[in-house]
């Protein structure tokens, strides 16, 4: 199974969200996202999910190589993504929201999982 999450980028900051669940996770940073739903291409999945919890609307822009294993049998898969609406706010799945800047990425406690494809986000921030 395929989790989907993306590094929404907006003038040069990546915005990071705070769990509220489920108690094991709460209080960790992720990049938003989720499962992919049937028949769903994983772009498609996460233009959803960003939909959901965020609000917003986005489109994909890359996927950062590599997948990082979850809890046995998920895996989870990053794309950079552009913000083409709406202000994100956490609407579902979390209690804070904070954009970063590169210089600021270290601030907060991402997920173990999360921290690669953040380290390459950071590499891909530009301020368009
Ligand atoms: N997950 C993660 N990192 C993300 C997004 C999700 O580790 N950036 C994990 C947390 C859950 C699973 O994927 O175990 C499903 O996520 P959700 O509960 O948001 O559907």
């Amino acid at each position: 199974m395929v989790v989907v999450a993306g590094a929404l980028c907006d003038g040069g900051r990546l915005l990071a969200a705070r769990r509220s669940a489920p108690a094991e996770l709460a209080g960790r940073w992720e990049l938003p996202g989720g499962k992919l739903e049937p028949g769903e291409s994983p772009e498609e999945a996460l233009v959803r999910e960003l939909r959901e919890e965020l609000g917003v609307e986005t489109e994909t822009v890359e996927r950062i190589p590599g997948e990082w294993p979850l809890k046995p049998g998920y895996v989870l898969r990053v794309w950079t993504a552009r913000l083409l609406s709406g202000a994100p706010e956490p609407l579902e799945d979390h209690d804070e929201l904070r954009w970063l800047a590169r210089h600021e990425l270290d601030s907060v406690d991402w997920l173990d999982q999360d921290r690669p494809a953040v380290a390459e986000a950071a590499l891909r921030l530009t301020a368009a």
